[in-house]
């Protein structure tokens, strides 16, 4: 990796990666794409080059990758699982017809790929506990149906043409600098702010309804690590389990009342993100990743909230 292209790098994995890959590849070129209303702001726009980069116009995003040399793409373009409910075509246009644009580009300049993949990718008859790496995909909401398609469609790239494409089935990520907009997973993001403002929390999702999250420094690790592993290695590629922790609203709720015991938490359940939560796995088996590229977490519950917390303080100069 030298020459690197974000699309969507202002989303909430785009505006920490694209800084990431800046600090690690200071001699390349790492271009910020986004679009039109989603501008790069402060560090992110002032540290590197930009481009209006829309996954949906393919000869524009050919004029980056000649531009620039660009050597590897990582395509962040995407709607989250509940909102892709709501608009389910422009889920469509965007994960499908933008991946396509991207996998050519690809294929004509030899560039290497990544498309995230998620927990979304599986569904109700999907095994819940330790859910293996190859396993039933037969998600029933129209994001689940893209990654499942990504996965698909990146692997067909590779096998007929030869492009470098691999990826990580992402669980619901949790960071501190970018909120995430309209995933099922987004409630483990949004309790911390509550905590930290001293407001209470009211949960989306009901107790007892346990998904796998990561700490967004994991998930940067597993996007940079991935690209740069040992191909002779990798038996699979789109895209590999990963995982780091899993629990419920109460387990959040027990780890971060560590810090504010009177914090308050009461449920108002989101029926579409309850239906959509209880078809995903409740944890995810990794040892492929683990096997193949070295995969390994440095974030549990615990060391999470403790950082979360730590940084919110900071963001909103609290005492
Ligand atoms: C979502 O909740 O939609 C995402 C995901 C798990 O892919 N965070």
């Amino acid at each position: 990796m030298k020459n690197v292209l974000v699309v969507g790098s202002t989303g909430q994995i785009g505006s920490e990666l694209t800084m990431t890959l800046r600090r690690q590849i200071p001699e390349g070129n790492i271009v910020a794409g986004y679009i039109p209303g989603a501008e790069p702001k402060g560090i992110l726009a002032e540290s590197g080059p930009s481009a209006i980069a829309n996954v949906c116009d393919g000869k524009q995003l050919a004029e980056i990758v000649e531009k620039y040399n660009i050597d590897t793409i990582y395509n962040l373009a995407a709607l989250l699982s509940a909102v892709a409910e709501r608009k389910p075509l422009l889920a469509w246009d965007i994960q499908m017809n933008g991946l396509l644009n991207i996998l050519e580009i690809a294929r004509e300049k030899n560039c290497a790929v990544f498309t995230p993949s998620s927990i979304g990718s599986f569904g109700p008859n999907t095994p819940h506990m330790n859910t293996p790496q190859d396993t039933i995909q037969r998600p029933r909401t129209m994001y689940g149906v893209t990654k499942v398609a990504t996965e698909l469609l990146s692997d067909y790239y590779f096998h007929k043409y030869g492009v470098d494409t691999r990826s990580v089935r992402f669980p619901g990520l949790i960071s501190n600098v970018t909120l995430p907009g309209g995933g099922t997973t987004d409630y483990a993001v949004e309790i911390y702010y509550a905590a930290v403002k001293g407001e209470e929390f009211v949960c989306p999702l009901k107790a007892g309804t346990f998904m796998d999250m990561m700490y967004m420094p994991d998930a940067l690790k597993a996007c940079v690590d991935i690209m740069n592993a040992d191909p002779s290695r990798l038996i699979h590629r789109n895209g590999f389990n990963v995982a780091s922790m899993s629990f419920d609203p109460e387990i959040i709720l027990a780890s971060i009342r560590q810090y504010y015991p009177d914090f308050k938490m009461r449920y108002e359940i989101d029926p579409v993100r309850q239906s959509i939560a209880d078809s995903w796995p409740d944890k995810l088996d990794d040892s492929c990743a683990r096997e193949e590229w070295d995969w390994k977490p440095s974030y549990d519950l615990d060391t999470m909230t403790q950082d979360m917390i730590k940084c919110l303080k900071i963001k909103f100069d609290i005492k």
